[in-house]
């Protein structure tokens, strides 16, 4: 089916666009009361096991919003949830893994998995979701990277210290690299299913990349990236790699096959620009918090992004990380509005 705005495919391919693309991650979620008024009446991962459900919300951003692309509601802690591990989405305090792997006794009862049976409902998700749009603008589908899904695996929860997986890299790393290498043939299979299901890209969350030094990023988490991206069956979909907190491997992550590099905000796109030779388009990186200003500091800052990137292709606007959920709605709008008239002048 012919996308009628494929601005974000085109930027992420570094095409001519007539202006920069937008979306946010996170856009699907707590900040839109339409995405609440769902959830008061399902859970979280019910929601995710419902392609009806799933599919409404991942509209929402586009209708209400009017960004660029679509991405497809779900969580990335499905696959070990798909791998054998029991999953836990608790009300306030987000997701647990009650029984988390930190052992080569506690790896053994992971399971490969078959996407098309133990994720059907997010490939029916994507289908549904393809219909609904009716081609108006691209559908994103992601994963987590291996070595962020192990974080979350071994340590059971979010970290503040990341004790408990570090505590297996330098005590266990055999264990560390076999279970990294089972997950990630984990996500290259998702993320191929998700294809053939319909997503006109993929993204990689490496949330967690940048807790580890230079050395370690590129032995633990890098190498898996790399490894699943040349794994994917179909190589025309664009695939975006966004690390965070990464600013010491943006080269190296050039590298990987990525064909777009997400940065958070600590990063200046034009230094980054240069860095990597234009070789990859660049997505970022306004950060979230700048949503809670008034709306002529949301302009200023907006446009100190887009003239950090400056003239051409290859930029897609999104925020630096997630949306955080006590952003006000309106504020994005005028964000994405803001975007859409001020930056056909980088496009000449
Ligand atoms: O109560 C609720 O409604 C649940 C909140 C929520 C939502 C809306 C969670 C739990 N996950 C999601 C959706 C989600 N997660 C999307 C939806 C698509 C979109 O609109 O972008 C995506 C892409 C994710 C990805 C995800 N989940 C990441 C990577 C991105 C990032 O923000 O760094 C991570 C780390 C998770 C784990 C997770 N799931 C949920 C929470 C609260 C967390 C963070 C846990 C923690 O570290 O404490």
């Amino acid at each position: 089916m012919n996308i009628e705005n494929d601005l974000f495919l085109r930027a992420c391919r570094r095409q001519k666009v007539e202006r920069t693309p937008v979306w946010v991650m996170r856009q699907a979620g707590r900040y839109l009361p339409e995405y609440r008024a769902i959830r008061e009446k399902a859970d979280f991962l019910t929601m995710c096991k419902t392609p009806e459900l799933a599919s409404e919300v991942t509209i929402q951003p586009v209708e209400i919003i009017g960004v660029d692309a679509a991405i497809i509601f779900s969580d990335i802690l499905v696959i070990p949830e798909a791998m054998g591990m029991e999953l836990e989405m608790n009300e306030g305090k987000g997701p647990v893994f009650p029984k988390p792997i930190r052992s080569a006794e506690e790896a053994k009862g992971l399971k490969a998995i078959d996407p098309y049976r133990d994720l059907k409902y997010v490939m029916d998700a994507i289908k549904m979701t393809k219909d609904a749009l009716r081609g108006r603008v691209p559908l994103i589908g992601f994963s987590g990277s291996p070595w962020t899904l192990l974080t979350y695996m071994v340590e059971g929860r979010g970290s503040k210290n990341f004790s408990q997986i570090k505590k297996m890299i330098y005590d266990n790393p055999r264990l560390a690299h076999e279970l990294l290498d089972k997950i990630s043939r984990a996500v290259a299979d998702y993320l191929s299913a998700k294809i053939e299901a319909g997503v006109n890209a993929v993204q990689i969350f490496d949330t967690w990349g940048g807790i580890l030094s230079p050395s370690e990023f590129s032995e633990f988490s890098l190498q898996y990236i790399t490894k699943v991206i040349s794994e994917l069956k179909k190589k025309d979909e664009p695939v975006i790699v966004f690390a965070k907190g990464v600013h010491f491997c943006l080269q190296e992550l050039t590298a990987s096959g990525a064909d777009v590099l997400g940065l958070d905000w600590t990063m200046d796109l034009k230094s980054v620009r240069d860095l990597t030779g234009g070789k990859v388009a660049l997505q970022g990186n306004m950060d979230p918090c700048v949503l809670y200003a008034r709306e002529d500091v949301i302009r200023k800052k907006a446009l100190e992004v887009m003239e950090s990137y400056g003239n051409g292709t290859g930029h897609i606007f999104n925020l630096g990380h997630g949306i955080l959920p006590d952003t006000d709605p309106e504020n994005l709008k005028a964000l994405v509005k803001f975007v859409k008239e001020e930056s056909p002048r980088f496009h000449k």
